[in-house]
């Protein structure tokens, strides 16, 4: 009896439990495809002009997650039950704003929270297709193109999200701003000046219309961004073998495993990040979660046609959803693997990004370490090992800018951010054709005859939920302060010495960078290598830019968190955006700085790191007709993490 009743509970393990999911992979056409119907089978497909705004995984429980992980790692035959797979969701009706959980194991909705806060969902890409043509066919415009001496079938549209200027009722709006094609197709050098368009969304209407005044059109010639194709730039590095896994959407390469997913909103998510020790012999945590997680982009153009440009694309738009499909061996060398993106449109249809992601080996060319040793006598010993990395990549075009965003993971235990801004700047037409003509400000640089390239800044915030070698992290700043040196003892004057500082709240963990010299680290203040030291992650920061609107600018309060580069806040699974969830319009009453107001304790406890890569673009005539890829990012490097260098093992 007891026999067979142990081969009945191993029969029921492998038959119950056995899930073709891992708990953070996105939601699968099958299941976007579900949600949609599961919706559309509710009362909620009474609601007039339902339109889909948003549909991801509802995120899972932190808890849950590691237990799943947990026991498939002590036995990958044998998964525990994985947690129930989940969609959030958010539609609207007419004014109406839904938040839903749909449970895809029973087909039911199981929460409908109607969300009557300040703010409003990402637009729809319909609402952006519907809204940019509208005026095409408005009087109005049609007669100052007229007016202007153009053609209206060269004109192309495009709409612009507005912001917040203290007002006490938004109502969901964009500015369309029109440019003029005419033989170039490079649609954003060539603006119509002096019109603004604003556009009702939810009534599909235009409801303001100002022309206010006339700009010469900066001229077609010089503006095509297209690369002469001639000689084939096809790859010099076509490898056969790509020297990883993808099993679903676990990736596992040298001493890496990690899990990528995707969704409308942040694009490209890495998820359970573990690095295998190779002393201790088994793979340990380091990041959770990871995700571009709001950007902020404010112009520096106060005029009627420009002030409301402070973009924040996460929220408005989605990285996810501006997600182009790769091309390869341009935008990925040769030896990439590439990986589908899925989401649901505005009627809830599923949508493709084909190669939204692309994974790939990259040889760096340059020494992941080096050293030479001429000092034992008659030996000459030379060592070096070259960098061979896992990159992963997507890119997102937002309307003219491209962002390329990579997760670089080295077999040294560091993981490289890399942000690329590359694609065409937003200018402005204008009379002048020479720098030496200007007598005001024109708030940025002549690119080209009649052309300003207006100043702006990026602000990419990272969420970094760390989870270094377990959940309970701490939050340490390594100071280095200017000791003097005991005068008798020694012939220096001065040195420096650590001294570290363990932030207890989170008020203690907003930095402005670059002010003083310290190390910043997430350790974990339970785990001590064989020496003793605790085990950490370090974060090595990039150029400290923080922005520089005034606090009381309306664009500044909405992004708030732009003030400081790095904030920590206690885990919460439900604060992941830096902006708010609703940020088109939003009043900066949710977000970042406001979840950091409470002053949560961050000692030893499970943590999020969050960490803006900031630009600040004055431009140049090089970024005209389409700029040059500019860098920037970050790395999370180990610290007195491996009892050693990990390379030698
Ligand atoms: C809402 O639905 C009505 C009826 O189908 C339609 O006439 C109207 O154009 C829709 N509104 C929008 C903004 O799509
Ligand atoms: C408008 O179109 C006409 C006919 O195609 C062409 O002759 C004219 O040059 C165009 N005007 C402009 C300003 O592009
Ligand atoms: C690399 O692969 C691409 C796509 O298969 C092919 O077009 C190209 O010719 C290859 N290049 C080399 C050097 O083999
Ligand atoms: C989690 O975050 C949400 C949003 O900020 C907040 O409403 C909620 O109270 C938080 N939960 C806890 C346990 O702090
Ligand atoms: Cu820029």
């Amino acid at each position: 009896m007891p026999v067979l009743f142990i081969a009945l509970v191993l029969i029921l393990q492998c038959c119950f439990t056995t899930s073709i999911y891992h708990p953070l992979d996105p939601l699968s056409p099958t299941e976007i495809n579900k949600v949609r119907l599961i919706v559309l089978k509710s009362h909620l497909a009474t609601l007039p002009n339902l339109t889909f705004h948003y549909v991801d995984i509802e995120e899972p429980e932190k808890e849950d997650v590691l237990k799943w992980l947990s026991s498939s790692s002590s036995n990958p035959k044998r998964h525990i039950s994985a947690p129930p797979r989940r969609a959030h969701v958010v539609v609207r009706g007419v004014g109406d704003v839904h938040e839903l959980v749909v449970d895809l194991g029973t087909n039911i909705i199981i929460s409908n929270h109607v969300y009557t806060g300040n703010g409003y969902p990402p637009f729809t890409f319909n609402e952006l297709f519907k809204a940019s043509k509208l005026p095409l066919t408005y009087p109005k415009f049609k007669k100052s193109i007229s007016t202007r001496g153009l053609n209206l079938s060269e004109v192309s549209c495009i709409p612009f999200t507005i912001g917040w200027y203290g007002e006490h009722i938004t109502r969901r709006a964009l500015k369309v701003e029109c440019y003029y094609r005419g033989g170039s197709v490079n649609v954003f050098t060539r603006p119509i000046e002096g019109i603004t368009i604003l556009v009702d969304v939810d009534l599909m209407k235009i409801t303001m219309y100002t022309d206010r005044f006339v700009a010469p059109l900066p001229k077609a010639k010089g503006t095509d961004f297209q690369v002469p194709r001639g000689k084939s730039n096809s790859d010099h590095c076509n490898k056969t073998s790509s020297g990883f896994s993808i099993e679903g959407h676990k990736v596992k390469w040298a001493n890496w495993v990690f899990h990528v997913g995707f969704n409308a909103r942040a694009g490209m998510v890495i998820s359970t990040a573990s690095v295998f020790d190779a002393t201790k012999k088994k793979y340990r945590s380091v990041l959770y979660r990871g995700h571009v997680s709001e950007t902020f982009v404010p112009y520096m153009d106060p005029t009627n046609e420009w002030y409301f440009r402070t973009f924040m694309d996460i929220g408005e738009f989605g990285f996810g959803r501006s997600a182009d499909a790769l091309q390869p061996s341009i935008d990925c060398p040769g030896n990439a693997e590439y990986v589908d993106g899925f989401m649901a449109g505005a009627d809830g249809e599923l949508q493709k990004v084909p190669r939204a992601i692309c994974i790939f080996e990259r040889y760096t060319g340059d020494a992941a370490m080096r050293h030479t040793e001429i000092n034992i006598p008659g030996k000459l010993i030379k060592s070096g090992q070259p960098e061979k990395t896992l990159v992963v990549r997507m890119v997102a075009t937002v309307g003219n800018y491209d962002y390329v965003l990579d997760w670089e993971f080295k077999q040294s235990g560091t993981i490289k951010v890399g942000v690329g801004l590359t694609g065409v700047l937003e200018v402005k037409a204008t009379s002048y054709t020479s720098a030496d003509q200007m007598t005001d400000n024109v708030h940025g640089t002549l690119v080209s005859e009649n052309t300003v390239a207006v100043n702006h800044d990026h602000f990419l915030t990272y969420y970094l939920d760390l989870d270094v070698d377990g959940n309970d992290n701490s939050f340490v700043k390594a100071k280095m302060k200017t000791a003097r040196a005991n005068g008798a003892a020694s012939p220096r004057k001065s040195y420096w010495k650590v001294v570290r500082e363990t932030a207890k709240t989170e008020a203690e963990a907003r930095l402005r960078l670059g002010l003083e010299a310290a190390d910043l680290l997430v350790v974990n203040p339970n785990r001590k290598t064989r020496l003793g030291n605790h085990v950490g992650y370090r974060l090595v920061t990039g150029q400290p830019v923080t922005s520089l609107l005034a606090n009381d600018d309306y664009p500044q309060i909405r992004a708030s968190y732009t003030k400081y580069q790095v904030w920590v806040t206690a885990y919460n699974k439900s604060e992941r955006w830096a902006g708010g969830f609703y940020a088109d319009r939003s009043h900066g009453d949710d977000g970042l700085a406001v979840w950091s107001k409470r002053n949560r304790a961050i000692e030893n406890k499970d943590i999020v790191l969050w960490y803006t890569v900031g630009f600040h673009h004055i431009p140049y005539q090089e970024d005209f007709p389409a700029m040059p890829t500019l860098h920037g990012g970050f790395e999370l490097s180990p610290a007195n993490f491996f009892e050693s260098n990990p390379l030698l093992k």
